[in-house]
């Protein structure tokens, strides 16, 4: 049986020392790996002086990975630089945060070129690479180039921009034509998916045909393939013990009110901001709900050698903090704003306590924080997901309160319709919900991909390219 070799920028998998913090995404690759045995390759997070391609393989969680260090030169002009500092903020249409600097194409290409040197050696006959995320899409180029001739696929976790945002990349050409060396390319959803093709027929002269682009002599399959959750495990945990001691701990606090709640890794693309404004509106519109509910805001802090993750986290200080002061009571704090992380038992509690999941992302690739909390509910009594039309995840969570993040009185009153919505409509809505999560959970998404990768089109075109 051919192994699976996953390929992503950080290699996490849930382990005793990260017991319950690990996220979705690497609680669904280790399984991934688990299941169809092989290989999970990244970087380490540690930095040398001089790079050696030397890799640590170690056994985690059932998982093999093996780990590589970069130099303190890469992080800053790879990691930090293009990745985070350029395509983040781009492939989330925000050229006014993206920075071109030709020194971060140059660290991106290299640590591409790194860590295809490093683990093409790893390669054997018949094994499936499974390449993830915005830090590598040049790398099936870099493996072809060296004689690799394996099946590659790409998964992109965030969106794909419009082509007038993409073409405002320097050299956007050159990077999109790398993606030409895969023989399978996966986006979130099919708006991403159609924004890819549009920009491949405009500015690669590409056609695509039952799900495969033909593009400058090329044939790669393309595809939506929406991530999951571990649905059922998840409904599970949280009707575990942790859980319930966190969902009690939650219902004292509480206090007979009411808590919307929102978790998301503290990044301008969540669009916490408006969030806390919306909420604001609220309590200025419905006077009545002050008092009587609260929002607990989980934010944890990531990126934050970039300045414009420090810049955002100083803005949502002031305002909530000005939220507070303009409207609490002595004994009622409206926003309770909390920058670190949980255990996923503990979340799991958390958001069973939450008559309201609040999920206002301006820009996502999906959001699992959208499925985990309907996944937490319980059935007889379920609280309301209100979710932003701009995350990936409201093309399939239609039952959801669908808003819109840029207007603060549609939030509001989309609140104010959650908080007052009737025990039968929250039924109604979370079972709908609550299928779709379970049916595309991760397995399925894990299994559709790798069926698309082990079978697509394009296998003897990509023969070629190889052979170039
Ligand atoms: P992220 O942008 O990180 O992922 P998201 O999908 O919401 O966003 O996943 C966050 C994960 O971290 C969730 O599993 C959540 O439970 C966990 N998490 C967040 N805050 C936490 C906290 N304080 N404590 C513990 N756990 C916390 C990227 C893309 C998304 C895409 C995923 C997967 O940006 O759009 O859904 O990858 O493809």
């Amino acid at each position: 049986m051919s192994r699976l070799i996953v390929v992503s920028n950080r290699v996490n998998p849930p382990s005793d020392a990260n017991v319950g913090t690990t996220g979705g995404l690497a609680m669904a690759l280790a399984a991934a790996l688990r299941e169809y045995s092989g290989v999970w390759f990244g970087w380490s997070g540690e930095t040398v002086e001089a790079f050696t391609g030397q890799i640590s393989m170690q056994k985690v969680a059932g998982v093999t990975v093996a780990l590589v260090d970069l130099e303190e030169q890469d992080r800053q002009e790879y990691y930090n630089g293009y990745a985070n500092k350029t395509l983040w903020p781009l492939l989330h249409s925000r050229t006014d945060l993206a920075a071109y600097e030709r020194s971060f194409g140059e660290g991106y290409q290299r640590v591409n070129r790194r860590f295809a040197e490093t683990l093409a050696p790893l390669i054997g006959p018949g094994d499936l690479v499974w390449i993830h995320d915005y830090h590598l899409i040049p790398m099936a180029q870099e493996l072809r180039r060296l004689g690799v001739t394996n099946r590659i696929g790409f998964f992109l976790h965030i969106p794909w921009p419009s082509r007038q945002l993409m073409t405002t990349l320097p050299q956007h050409r050159e990077l999109v034509e790398t993606m030409l060396a895969y023989d399978l390319i996966g986006f979130q959803t099919r708006d991403a998916l159609e924004a890819f093709e549009d920009y491949a027929a405009r500015e690669l002269d590409g056609h695509v045909d039952d799900g495969v682009l033909t593009a400058q002599g090329r044939r790669v399959a393309i595809g939506a393939f929406p991530i999951g959750i571990e649905a059922d495990a998840f409904a599970q945990t949280a009707q575990g013990p942790e859980a319930q001691a966190a969902f009690a701990v939650m219902r004292a606090s509480q206090a007979g009110r009411k808590m919307i709640l929102g978790v998301d890794r503290l990044d301008y693309s969540k669009g916490l901001e408006e969030r806390f404004h919306a909420y604001e509106q609220l309590l200025a519109d419905h006077p009545q709900w002050r008092e009587q509910v609260f929002l607990l805001q989980i934010a944890t802090p990531s990126r934050d050698e970039v300045e414009a993750y420090q810049e955002i986290r100083a803005r949502l200080d002031g305002v909530s903090g000005r939220i507070n002061g303009a409207y609490a009571t002595v004994d009622w704090v409206p926003i309770r704003y909390v920058n670190r992380g949980y255990r996923r038992d503990q979340l799991a509690g958390i958001y069973r306590a939450a008559e309201v999941g609040l999920v206002t992302p301006l820009r996502d690739g999906m959001n699992l924080v959208a499925k985990e909390y309907v996944a937490a509910q319980d059935p007889e009594d379920p609280g309301v997901l209100v979710l932003s039309r701009y995350a990936g995840a409201a093309e399939q969570m239609e039952e959801a309160v669908i808003v819109n993040p840029f207007s603060r009185e549609d939030m509001s009153e989309a609140l104010a319709s959650a908080l007052a919505m009737p025990r039968a409509e929250r039924v109604s809505r979370w079972e709908r919900l609550m299928a779709g999560v379970r049916r595309d959970d991760v397995a399925a998404w894990r299994d559709a991909f790798v069926q698309a990768l082990q079978g697509g089109a394009g296998r003897g075109e990509l023969r070629e390219v190889a052979a170039n």
